[in-house]
């Protein structure tokens, strides 16, 4: 085996080594990272002087450099560890080993270390010796004297595969050496290469997956060092009877464990409140950036808001209710100073999603929030940590922006979100609309007195009246629990008589403007499903 495949196995198993190490420090948290603990290391063993240049020199790219350096002189390392192991397994064995203690040395005397942080370097070494003494072992085929040896394995005559002590001009064809044990052996590239290719492979997606775990530990982290301010103006108390406490029936507030998700997002983003800023701008007299820090300082306030996105099916489960904290948007956008005739607010993410919502509705003294927190703590990562918007009565996709970094004043006939173009109505309020909770759909009944329960919405018109028919009787008004505002759905219950047999159970609401819920059936899109929720049960 040539020296540059010794020196490209050696590369290749000092790669496998690092993106292991980095993998399961993803896991574990950065502190047990061998590379970190090292370049941390080095730093401070460097002297004064050589520190000062550093810094003189480079600016705020020493980190960069110092860390580049660092993986130069590691390759140099392990190309040579490949290239020894070439000769002997053993030494290439005995130089990895010596790159693990060091990383052991480095983790291990960090402050405040532990025993699970030897894991990250002990995962990387092992993984390093295992693919050196693979692709070793790979890279090198029994040679037949004479004799093509891919062809008497059956594959196909490749480059690296030509018969090993005949044949004339390729480089790949090197004299068969006899091995220790007696056995001719030869160097095979292509297997070499394949296998390296393999190994760098697993390098990347290790130190690919590493780091992204390490950033979602890290804003995990920023997350619950959050101290949420207390709200200038607290929410009114949620009255006792908003929760009739029926089994069954969703509770009045949704805890954020069961609360419905919908996002574009793929892997949910990671923002670290630390350099997350809001920019205001467009049509507005003087653009705004504020930080997180900006915005805990700013009036806070508290709301029992119910989230309805746009696709949920009549009787479907993507609604919830919780208690929101965060600044009116209103009090920002003032600042800013909208123009007259702008009539949109196009927000986006931090992940590039586009949302609408009308100036109009923002405005009007609702409690249109940027939010921070969520039923008591910070806002839950997939919910749009650390801000998003809520805005009472329109559905989440022109409205409630996750991880919301960037909100430009601008007009509809100007601008598109993220769904117009894709078949959603660029506007799109709440429709009115009730779910049978319990029974669920499909239930067997005992017969006799039973109650029928559910919840029903109507975000900042309010509920004003709940009916159930059954079997396409007489509508019969539920009675209806208690809530706090219009911006919340509301529960409602109803005593039933069930008789045996099979049974049709509808519902339907009536807002606070007379609207009755219409019994004409649409699909969610473009702008809202509509009908009445109806399910079948039977009584025994
Ligand atoms: N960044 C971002 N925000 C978003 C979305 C999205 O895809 N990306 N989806 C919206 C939609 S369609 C809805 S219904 C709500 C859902 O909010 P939730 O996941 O907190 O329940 O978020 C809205 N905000
Ligand atoms: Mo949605």
């Amino acid at each position: 085996m040539p020296g540059w495949a010794g020196a490209l196995a050696g590369l290749t198993a000092g790669g496998v080594a690092l993106g292991l190490a980095q993998l399961v420090a993803g896991l574990f948290g950065p502190q047990t990272s061998p590379v970190i603990a090292v370049g941390d290391g080095v730093v401070d063993l460097t002297p004064a002087p050589v520190k000062d240049f550093a810094i003189t020199t480079f600016g705020e790219n020493d980190k960069t450099v110092l860390v580049w350096g660092v993986l130069v002189l590691l390759a140099v390392v392990a190309a040579v560890i490949g290239v020894l192991a070439r000769r002997r397994l053993a030494y290439g064995m005995a130089g990895l080993a010596a790159f693990a203690v060091v990383g052991l040395v480095a983790v291990v005397t960090r402050p405040g270390a532990s025993v699970v942080d030897v894991l990250p370097t002990l995962a990387g070494a092992a993984g390093g010796m295992w693919t050196l003494a693979w692709l070793l072992r790979r890279a090198t085929v029994p040679a037949v004297s004479g004799a093509p040896s891919g062809q008497d394995r059956g594959e196909g005559l490749g480059d690296g595969e030509r018969p090993a002590v005949t044949g004339a001009g390729g480089e790949a064809e090197r004299p068969a050496v006899v091995r220790a044990s007696g056995e001719a052996q030869t160097f095979d590239r292509r297997r070499l290469l394949t296998g390296v290719a393999g190994g760098l492979v697993v390098a990347g997606v290790g130190a690919v997956a590493g780091s992204r775990l390490a950033g979602s530990r890290a804003v995990d982290l920023a997350r619950v060092n959050v101290a949420l301010p207390a709200p200038a103006t607290p929410a009114k108390p949620i009255p006792a009877g908003a929760d009739l406490r029926i089994g069954g029936l969703s509770s009045f507030v949704t805890p954020n464990r069961d609360f419905y998700r919908v996002d574009t997002a793929l892997v949910v983003p990671q923002v670290d409140p630390g350099t997350w800023t809001l920019r205001i701008h467009g049509m507005v007299d003087r653009p705004v950036e504020i930080t997180y820090a900006d915005l805990l300082r700013m009036p806070l306030t508290e709301a029992d808001v119910t989230l309805t996105c746009v696709s949920n099916e009549v009787g479907g489960r993507l609604v919830g209710n919780a208690r929101w904290l965060g600044v009116h948007m209103s009090d920002i956008l003032r600042r800013a100073g909208l123009h007259a005739d702008a009539d949109m607010l196009l927000s986006t993410s931090a992940d590039g999603f586009t949302c609408g919502t009308p100036v109009d509705v923002v405005m009007d003294g609702r409690e249109a929030l940027f939010a921070i927190a969520m039923n008591g703590e910070p806002l839950p990562v997939e919910h749009g940590f650390p801000v998003r918007q809520v805005v009472p009565g329109l559905y989440g996709y022109v409205s409630a922006t996750k991880w919301v970094v960037d909100v430009k004043v601008t007009r509809f006939d100007r601008d598109e979100a993220y769904w117009t173009p894709r078949g959603w109505s660029a506007k799109a309020p709440i429709k009115t609309q009730s779910r049978i909770d319990v029974p669920s759909s499909g239930a067997s009944v005992k017969r006799g007195r039973t109650t029928i329960a559910g919840v029903a919405w109507a975000q900042h018109k309010g509920v004003a009246a709940v009916e159930v028919r059954v079997d396409g009787g007489a509508w019969r008004e539920a009675r209806l629990a208690d809530v706090p505002g219009p911006d919340t759905w509301r529960q409602w219950s109803l005593d039933w008589d069930a008789t045996p047999g099979s049974h049709t159970l509808q519902v339907r609401a009536t807002d606070t403007t007379g609207y009755t819920q219409t019994e004409q059936e649409a699909p969610p899109a473009p702008d809202g499903a509509t009908g009445w929720h109806t399910i079948t049960v039977s009584v025994a």
